[in-house]
């Protein structure tokens, strides 16, 4: 007789103990690839196990924002290592919950390595300001301060990558951590923090609530305890968080939407530039903030380019992610697949010329999963809603123009912007493109995707708030500045009074 092997059951992960959700409901991590494939269980939790979190959080912050930062930093860089050693699984388990192919997703572990190094060498730097006084023998400075117990809310597409972008800066400035994962990917931020907990991270100091973004993570940033939220995902959820955390004036960092654009000049190596745009387009099954889902060609090698993008995006072998022969893995679940073609139906519908792809993947093995075409849309024009809509699937429009100016125009012509990229063999112009394209960063002959863990990662308009994560930009958003003044005079000098001459 046929048996079926019960799936794994995995907890919340409160003060130190993997516990049960309270509600008794559970949320099932399937394979993206094979829907057949139950990866694991993971709770579906409510206010109550959102409630006993953040009192962990709370009570482990009073302890933790005094262990010696460099401290701090040691139990990073054992994670990093521990990280090291176990890529290779991590990575497997990440493309079967999440269906990226497996270069993809050993870089995605490799992004949480190189973030929990960087922010564990800050536990020696976290460098703060001395300034001479005003006054005599009065010293001034100002240090980062940790601010308390950050709520982090992570996106299903960088599994570990993204919450290691935030767990690590928050625990290097001494906050302490509930992290609610996506729902369709609560695997890999399970083994990221286990890993934390294996190198000796604190009881408490960070903690897990799996579930949904009602039932979890809005109790999560509503929390009158939480003090700092950070969240990456929609424009739309980003702004009912920035809501949620106004009256209160919480510290608050949104990485949300963006509309990625390719600019491709005619004195650009077209080779190099094709490559950039099957990259950045359909890595990840485009399903990147930072994803190219825009492609502007000089009308020169328009045809010509348009053809060639065609013909190698038709020629994507689409599969298991597991699979050493497939470039490029399933959506990650009915929903989006189903907002891919929505959109593919909408571009039809606004006279775009679709090339090739268009359809969802349906046949033999394909049917157990979220599989969809590479799909290319041509002569689009910059205003139809496939050229300003975010998609967030193997969908480029690909957009004919004139001159130089009227790429910057198009490129800045929507109301995102995380990332742009500018292929030219043009000195003047790719300087013009740094200075010019409204976004929060700027690749010259290389794609819209790819940014590294040491530099500012973020963007402007309806994509970001403000803050930045990565880099040293991190540790501005999880400390605040306090400025300290010590008067060795023993009098009373009064600022601004008594240095008058
Ligand atoms: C995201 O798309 O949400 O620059 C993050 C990149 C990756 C990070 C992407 N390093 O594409």
């Amino acid at each position: 007789m046929a048996t079926v092997a019960s799936p794994k059951v995995y907890k919340n992960y409160i003060n130190g103990e993997w516990v049960e959700g309270s509600g008794g409901k559970a949320i099932e991590d399937r394979n993206p690839a094979n829907r057949d494939e139950l990866v694991g269980m993971f709770p579906s939790s409510t206010e109550a196990d959102v409630n006993l979190a953040v009192d962990a959080a709370k009570e482990a912050f009073k302890s933790w924002r005094l262990v010696p930062a460099p401290k701090r930093a040691e139990i990073l860089y054992r994670t990093a290592e521990i990280l090291v050693s176990r890529k290779e699984d991590y990575a497997r388990d990440m493309t079967r919950e999440m269906g990226k192919v497996l270069a993809e997703t050993r870089g995605d572990v490799q992004e949480a390595i190189d973030m929990t190094y960087l922010m564990a060498g800050e536990g020696r730097r976290q460098f703060g300001q001395t300034t001479p006084s005003e006054l005599p023998n009065k010293f001034a400075m100002a240090v980062r301060s940790p601010i308390g117990v950050a709520a982090l809310v992570t996106p299903w597409n960088f599994p570990m990558a993204i919450p290691s972008w935030k767990i690590a800066p928050a625990l290097v400035m001494g906050n302490t951590v509930v992290l609610k994962p996506a729902e369709d990917t609560p695997y890999s931020s399970y083994n990221f923090v286990q890993v934390l907990a294996e190198a000796g991270l604190p009881r408490g100091v960070v903690n897990i609530v799996n579930g949904t973004g009602p039932d979890a993570g809005a109790p999560l940033v509503h929390h009158r305890d939480t003090q700092l939220v950070s969240f990456t995902g929609s424009t739309e959820v980003g702004r009912i968080i920035s809501e949620a955390c106004a009256p209160t004036f919480k510290k608050c960092h949104l990485e949300m939407g963006g509309k990625n654009i390719i600019i491709v000049m005619d004195d650009a190596n077209l080779d190099l530039a094709l490559d950039g745009v099957l990259w950045g387009a359909f890595g990840t099954s485009g399903q990147r903030c930072t994803a190219a889902s825009r492609v502007a060609v000089q009308k020169k090698v328009y045809r010509e380019f348009t053809a060639r993008l065609a013909e190698r995006a038709k020629a994507l072998r689409v599969g298991d992610g597991l699979d050493p022969e497939t470039d490029m893995g399933p959506t990650i679940n009915e929903q989006q697949l189903q907002t891919v073609i929505k959109y593919v139906e909408i571009g039809k519908n606004e006279g775009a010329k679709l090339t090739t792809g268009g359809h969802r993947l349906d046949s033999g093995a394909y049917s157990r999963g979220w599989f969809h075409e590479p799909t290319v849309f041509v002569d689009v024009d910059p205003n139809m809603r496939i050229a300003q809509e975010e998609i967030f699937g193997p969908v480029v429009s690909a957009i004919p123009f004139d001159t130089f100016e009227q790429a910057l125009e198009i490129a800045n012509g929507v109301v995102y912007g995380l990332s742009s990229s500018l292929y030219t063999r043009n000195v003047n112009n790719a300087f013009r493109a740094l200075r010019d394209l409204e976004t929060g960063i700027v690749y010259i002959n290389a794609p819209t995707i790819g940014a590294e863990t040491h530099l500012p990662f973020g963007g402007i308009k309806n994509t970001g708030n403000g803050h930045r994560e990565s880099g040293l930009a991190a540790l501005d958003f999880y400390s605040e500045w306090k400025s300290l003044y010590i008067d060795y005079s023993d009098k009373l000098q009064r600022a601004q009074i008594d240095n008058a001459e």
